[in-house]
């Protein structure tokens, strides 16, 4: 059995966790979610339904035998990062950045994104309430930090890097979010990698027909 059982879908978040799965060079087995027909071992693993879920194996052999659950693609590149003792994972020093950009990236960036997709745009006093202010905030703060930056933690890619840089990647991809040089910049670093294109290839092949050109 492989390590992780990963819960995806070619067209989904799902993205996230398979590129941080190649980033650490994780053992894993994919199982492609039906969204009509979900397996239950995703039910079991995750109520929500949703993907990415990871199911991490702890082996007998290894002093295991249980499994543990992790869910949230940002939750998922970190993990990973821990979990497989990557040179990916935080250094002491950057820390900080590490968990402000994840988690502004998870929770800000997404719902501002959201919100505008959906057609709700916060009046100024509305801002005031809404955590992530407006998107136009939310995108000066990404485009002052990667003006200055090449990564989220400085001159070195961290497990951050592939929620954040998934999340502008995205949003550059279908227009979400408004573009900016550093993006653009930050976001060819990303796709660069080989974990990036290694991902770009796996995935394309279990993309269904209609979508596999575009
Ligand atoms: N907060 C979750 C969101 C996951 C999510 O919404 N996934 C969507 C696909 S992009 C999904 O599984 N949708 C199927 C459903 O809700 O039934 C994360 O960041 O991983």
């Amino acid at each position: 059995m492989a390590r992780y059982t990963f819960f995806t879908n070619p067209m989904s978040r799902g993205w996230i966790a398979w590129w941080a799965l190649h980033e650490v060079g994780a053992d894993y087995e994919p199982v492609i979610v039906d969204w009509a027909d979900k397996p239950q071992g995703l039910l079991d693993a995750n109520p929500m339904g949703k993907v990415p879920t990871l199911v991490h194996h702890h082996a007998k052999e290894n002093g295991g035998d249980h499994i543990h659950v992790v869910t949230e693609a940002a939750a998922i590149c970190h993990y990973l990062g821990e979990a497989e003792a990557s040179n990916y994972a935080p250094r002491e020093e950057e820390r900080a950045d590490y968990f402000r950009w994840l988690f502004f990236a998870a929770g800000p960036v997404e719902q501002a994104i959201t919100a505008k997709a959906m057609g709700f745009e916060p009046n100024q006093e509305q801002q005031g309430t809404a955590g992530f202010g407006s998107l136009e905030r939310v995108v000066d703060a990404l485009d002052g930090w990667f003006s200055q930056h090449a990564h989220v933690c400085g001159e070195r890619f961290t497990m951050a890097d592939v929620y954040v840089g998934a999340q502008l990647d995205w949003g550059l991809r279908f227009g979400t979010l408004p573009t900016r040089d550093s993006f653009k910049d930050y976001v060819a670093r990303m796709r660069a990698r080989d974990a990036y294109k290694h991902t770009e290839a796996v995935c394309a092949e279990y993309m269904p027909e209609e979508n596999a050109d575009g």
